[in-house]
């Protein structure tokens, strides 16, 4: 534990050196993957690192996010760190675990790394400000506490600021609301309840199913259908899990060496279009019944980029999702004939028993794009033809994605404005790590990188590596410095730019996009290409890390 420092009554602007201030090489922010495996091997590479977590324990969304149902869709073993000491003694319970297990796995990371030694818990990282004169950071919890840095490495992921819409008397309602994201960590019984949920993203689908089993009315308040595929959800055997060990290195090989982290999930390199009916049929049927991310990803290589072979694949999605719902009706809105988008451009989700949730009597579907909410009152959600009463109102309303983590933090780089202020106007930074005007401080797992396209276990290690080797590098040149270029961003941001209309992303109104947060620039935050990125990444560092000035 980091015995914490006395508290002065100093500003976090304050200039001039405080004796008493813990400095590190290394601060992290944040303990879900990226951010554990920075601390093991910076730890193990002789830095001195610690890390701060906002939390009360490890896990990062796997901490946060625990209401009922919430579960990973990255199927394992490809969800877990590939450290052998860690994997040698564990096995899963399930194909696609819950984040009951996930907890308990992230204690096994920790008994077996030792690393909550080095952590600060209930640590929300406020305030962190370059000391351009000393090439330092200096870090301000809520709680007062400071010490100063080297190198900053916030490890925020892309969900770690919850957004709550503006919905008018939000704050009136007298039943219990929660978001998602801000579950109570006791748990909530909705039994016998009347529950109202706002929002089908995957946070919704997966609170719909649990609460469709236990509460006595379940509204789902919809405002665009959801394409949730198949999960394909297995129980695992511990004994054919032990067999299958002597494969892992293997397996995390080609994960690593995978577009996307999933090592068994790879597209037929053919088009949709050029093979026949019948074939193509097979491929999409192989694919939904491998269940997870493979109807996603894992068909044709021109499912995302060409709109005649995404629309394939939709109707196929369609067909089968509707024969599920008995209401005519009800398919329609929730399987509609025209699609909502093209297929796969905003995230699809992953479910177990959704459609048939809404054959039962006590589940009903509010369409908001028919009939939008007015107003919450103290009783339930009024729209614009009925009020509907509640005891407890679901917020599964997502998250400022990708950014908001991270402009929630007052980051003042060298000239003054803050990470908000900078990208204020749409987000620059060089592959995704670095920002001109903020030295030494590196994303991980952040915008611009591949993040919402990259399994996050197979992030942490790969762009993690990038990370550590970096460090190492500037310790043994004696550099102390290192700033992403203006004119490496604006290459970067154009290269962005053109790999988003190579797709059919930036046809969705999605949080790939930023465009679920009313007023966020419009831009493709996720690089959708690992490969072609880690190339860029292993370019910069054989190249003296070209795009950075180091000093
Ligand atoms: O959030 P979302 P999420 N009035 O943004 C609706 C990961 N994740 O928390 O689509 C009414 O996807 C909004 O409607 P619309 C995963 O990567 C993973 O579900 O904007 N509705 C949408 O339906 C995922 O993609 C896992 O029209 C409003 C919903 O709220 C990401 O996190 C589990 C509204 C938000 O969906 C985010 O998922 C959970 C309003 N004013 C999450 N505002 C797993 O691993 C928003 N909505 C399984």
């Amino acid at each position: 534990m980091i015995v914490p420092m006395p508290t002065g009554s100093e500003t976090p602007h304050a200039a001039h050196a405080d004796q008493a201030m813990e400095v590190l090489d290394a601060l992290v922010i944040g303990a879900g993957f990226s951010g554990l495996y920075q601390l093991y091997r910076l730890r193990e590479a002789g830095f001195k690192v610690r890390l701060f977590e906002a939390g009360s324990d490890l896990g990062g969304v796997w901490h946060w996010n625990c209401y009922p149902g919430a579960r990973v869709d990255s199927h394992v073993p490809n969800y877990e760190f590939s450290i052998e000491a860690v994997w040698r003694d564990w096995v899963w319970t399930e194909r696609f675990p819950s984040w009951e297990e996930l907890r308990r796995y992230f204690h096994h990371v920790d008994q077996v790394l030792g690393l909550s030694q080095d952590i600060r818990f209930n640590a929300r990282v406020t305030h962190a400000h370059f000391l351009d004169d000393d090439n330092l950071w200096e870090v301000t919890c809520a709680d007062g506490h400071r010490l100063r840095t080297r190198y900053l490495l916030p490890c925020l992921g892309f969900a770690s600021r919850p957004y709550l819409p503006d919905l008018p008397g939000l704050g009136q309602f007298e039943g219990i609301c929660h978001h998602t994201a801000h579950w109570p960590q006791a748990g909530l019984d909705l039994s016998g309840r009347r529950v109202g949920v706002i929002g089908t993203g995957a946070s919704g689908v997966q609170m719909v199913q649990e609460a469709s089993k236990v509460a006595s009315h379940l509204t789902v308040f919809q405002r665009t259908p959801i394409i949730a595929l198949p999960m394909q959800q297995q129980r695992l055997d511990a004994a054919e899990q032990r067999a299958m060990k002597a494969q892992y290195p293997e397996l995390f090989r080609r994960r690593e060496a995978s577009n996307g982290g999933l090592w068994d999930v790879r597209p037929d390199r053919r088009s949709a279009l050029e093979v026949s009916d019948d074939e193509r049929h097979a491929i999409f049927e192989r694919a939904w019944n491998d269940g997870g991310f493979h109807f996603w990803t894992g068909t044709f290589r021109d499912i995302l980029t060409d709109a005649r072979a995404n629309r394939l694949i939709y109707d196929f999605w369609r067909e089968r999702t509707r024969a599920r719902v008995h209401n005519p009706l009800l398919a329609e809105k929730l399987a509609p004939e025209q699609p909502p988008h093209p297929f796969g451009t905003k995230r699809p989700s992953l479910e177990q028993w959704y459609y048939e949730a809404f054959n039962l009597p006590h589940v009903d579907l509010v369409d908001l794009k028919d009939t939008p909410i007015t107003s919450i009152t103290a009783a339930g959600v009024q729209t614009t033809t009925q009020h509907v009463a509640l005891d407890v109102l679901v917020l599964a309303t997502g998250f400022d994605a990708s950014t908001g983590g991270l402009t929630q933090i007052d980051l003042r780089g060298t000239d003054g404005a803050s990470l908000a202020q900078s990208w204020s106007e749409g987000v620059r930074t060089f592959l995704g790590m670095g920002v001109p005007h903020f030295p030494n401080m590196l994303m991980l797992y952040g915008p611009q990188s591949p993040t919402a396209f990259w399994n996050g276990p197979a992030s942490a290690e790969v762009q993690g590596d990038w990370v550590v080797q970096c460090l190492v590098h500037l310790r043994a040149q004696g550099i102390t410095r290192i700033e992403a270029t203006a004119q490496a961003a604006q290459a970067w941001h154009r290269h962005m730019d053109m790999l988003a209309h190579s797709t059919l992303l930036p046809q969705a109104d999605s949080w790939y996009m930023g465009a679920n947060i009313p007023g966020k620039p419009r831009q493709l935050l996720s690089h959708a290409g690992t490969r072609v990125y880690m190339d860029a990444c292993r370019k910069s560092a054989a190249e003296g890390y070209a795009g950075f000035t180091l000093a």
